[in-house]
């Protein structure tokens, strides 16, 4: 199948040097990489083919690339400086000259020619993780099968070779490939069977400074290891563990470890022994430290058998209840891996109370660009305002630097185990992300996990020209539809922070009470007085897993951020808002608007006709068709909904089913 150049699309420039003279002593994959990269990209931008020499006397371009060890910039820090006609690219390391060299191209192609770039990753760990399956399913996938996985089977294509690049050129440094919820022959990745193609798909990646991860599975040691046991404690399974593990670090070059999903969502773990999470995940890091590998331990583990009835148990603090109590039994190679809200990927959520709890662990902000629950990569939703909102929250974990940024990037405590993942959107469909928008997510995310401090406009800013051109009227339309998406999402789904409105199982679309009797513990609580969940000392207790002002910010209704305020407050509709308005008037007011939003994105792509690839075009047109229909659908079903319950009509008397 063929696919798209997606932000990596190198369009022929207006001006063209005459010659192009690269010196690059180096050598190795990456080194290799990188004279690759300049041959597409300056016989794509030029036409010219760069010649590889030392030295040169009056080209009209060359580019000199400068590796040495102790450079102020580290290893995969740059800093690269351009003057008309001299660029010269200075790293610590190899990957450090990849990452200049794909910033100086950015550069480049959006016509700058003189400039100085100089930039260490934030984050020392810059994750994707992909939920793939070995049949070539994807779980939560919205854009077509796997490339990794076909049949049972690993597949090692070109399209890998591509998406390195395109990862790389954002500075991704780790992948893991399988899903976490490890099924089947997916236990097998760990052993002889599947050997052969992972080292040839470890050595692609490593070729673009990219680490393979491997998802395990917990009863490895009973479902392939004969024994009939996996407690973690057992020495017959301490024994599997050892000789598998170093098996993989020995048998597969570039390999960094394991991504670990345990006692979660019926996922085996080490509670079934009567062991926690410290001795599951230490047991693995020990037979990992000889080869510098690492254990990331999923903290997502929560009841999902819960009674709706009940309503002291809260899922909103189960990764916190689970885990604080083993802050500093974690080894130093173990990273807690925690999702940036309490319970799921929603539209909006508060930030996870484990960050600013952990003070001995290290952890990792995970976040999902594949849109579970924004859109499905069929509404156009650009996530990288929320992702700057929940790096940007203060913990008042009690440190000088105490944002979430400052903790998963290792400045709060020093630490190098540490960063930032998500759950990614890629797929085999012809753009890579289904919505040709999407990428934006894909581009932005490996964009800020480098540099936390770069804002979502700069970013958007940036892919917008790198993948559809320097058309001005392009980047104003496309621009303002990114920036609007995530807010509109937000009016015509689920109101002030509730969550969870969605078809069960699908998750896309929405179905107000689809969730509400079942067994996950996301529910709304709406009756014909009010809506919301008391997460107060008096409800759940949630709150208090906040440091202060956090827990009494949250827990007092008036300080209460009200785009939260459904999420820890059950509140009666007539309540009044700073707005002015009633509750049930802003979520009236919220979803024609959000509607309304929809449209308008609609009409701003149209205005696009001509100026955008046609194929781009009409695909994305579709798109955006459908959103603004199904955006309707949303606004009718929440306001009816609502409508039934209060009996309070809406102000401005518009038609409500
Ligand atoms: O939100 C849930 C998803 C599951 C997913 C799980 C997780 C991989 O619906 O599909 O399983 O999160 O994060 O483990």
């Amino acid at each position: 199948m063929t696919y798209t150049k997606a932000w990596l699309n190198y369009e022929k420039m207006d001006d063209s040097p005459e010659r192009i003279c690269v010196a690059l002593s180096e050598t190795g994959p990456i080194a290799d990489s990188i004279r690759r990269e300049l041959q597409i990209a300056f016989e794509a931008m030029y036409g010219v083919a760069p010649i590889f020499a030392d030295q040169t006397d009056k080209e009209a371009l060359f580019v000199t690339f400068h590796c040495s060890k102790v450079h102020m910039y580290g290893e995969e820090g740059y800093l690269v400086k351009a003057v008309p006609g001299k660029i010269t690219v200075e790293s610590g390391g190899q990957r450090g000259l990849l990452y200049g060299m794909f910033a100086m191209l950015e550069r480049l192609r959006m016509g700058e020619y003189a400039f100085t770039l100089a930039q260490t990753p934030s984050n020392p760990i810059r994750m994707l993780d992909h939920w793939d399956n070995l049949d070539g399913s994807i779980e939560r996938g919205y854009s077509g099968n796997s490339f990794f996985f076909c049949n049972e089977e690993v597949t090692v294509t070109e399209r890998i070779r591509d998406y390195a690049r395109m990862i790389a050129s954002v500075g991704i440094n780790a992948v893991c490939i399988n899903n976490v919820n490890v099924r089947g022959v997916a236990a097998e990745l760990i052993t002889a069977r599947y050997r052969a193609p992972l080292v040839q798909l470890s050595r692609i990646f490593e070729a673009y400074g990219v680490k393979l991860f491997l998802s395990l599975n917990f009863a490895s040691p009973k479902r392939i290891g004969g024994l009939d046991t996996s407690d973690p404690c057992d020495e017959r399974v301490r024994a599997f563990w050892r000789e598998r593990i170093a098996d993989v670090f020995e048998g597969i070059p570039n390999f960094g470890g394991f991504v670990v999903k345990a006692d979660s969502e019926g996922e085996p773990g080490p509670f079934a022994y009567g062991r926690t999470h410290a001795d599951g995940a230490n047991m693995l890091a020990e037979f990992a430290r000889p080869y510098g590998g690492i254990v990331i331990w999923r903290c997502f583990v929560y009841n999902c058998q819960q009674d709706w009835r009940d309503t002291k148990t809260d899922r909103a603090r189960s990764g916190y209840d689970n885990f604080i109590g083993h802050d500093g039994e974690f080894a130093d190679n173990v990273i807690l891996q925690i999702k940036n809200g309490p319970m799921d990927f929603q539209v909006r959520e508060p930030v996870h109370p484990l960050f600013g709890g952990l003070k001995k662990t290290n952890m990792m902000l995970e976040v999902q660009i594949a849109q579970e629950y924004t859109g499905q990569q069929r509404h156009v939703c650009y996530l990288l305002p929320m992702f700057h909102e929940i790096l940007n929250f203060r913990t008042f974990c009690g440190q000088e630097s105490d944002t979430i940024a400052d903790i998963v990037s290792g400045r709060t405590y020093g630490n190098r185990n540490c960063g930032m993942v998500a759950v990614t959107n890629t797929g085999d469909d012809e753009n890579w992300t289904g919505h040709d928008l999407a990428a934006a997510n894909l581009y932005g995310f490996g964009r800020l996990a480098f540099n936390t401090s770069l804002s979502a406009e700069d970013i958007a800013r940036d892919w917008i020209r790198l993948t559809f051109g320097l058309n001005q009227k392009v980047l104003e339309n496309v621009q303002a539809i990114l920036m609007m998406s995530w807010p509109a999402y937000e009016k015509y789904t689920s109101p002030l922070g509730i969550g969870w409105m969605v078809t069960p199982h699908t998750h896309y679309g929405p179905d107000v009470e689809g969730y509400e009797y079942d067994r996950w513990g996301t529910y709304h609580r709406a009756d014909h007085m009010g809506i919301g969940v008391d997460r107060t000392p008096a409800g759940t207790g949630y709150t208090a897993q906040y440091n202060e002002p956090n827990a009494s910010m949250y827990a007092n209704v008036e300080t209460c951020p009200e785009e939260l305020l459904l999420f820890f407050h059950h509140m009666p509709y007539a309540h009044v808002l700073k707005t002015g308005k009633t509750i049930i008037q802003h979520i009236y007011d919220t979803h024609f608007e959000g509607a309304e939003e929809a449209e308008r994105m609609l009409a701003l792509w149209r205005e696009l006709q001509g100026l955008v690839e046609p194929a781009s075009y009409m695909r994305t047109l579709a798109r955006f068709e459908n959103q603004a229909e199904h955006a309707k659908e949303w606004r009718d079903r929440i306001n009816t909904y609502f409508h039934r319950m209060s009996w309070v009509e809406d102000e401005k008397g518009r038609k409500i089913y």
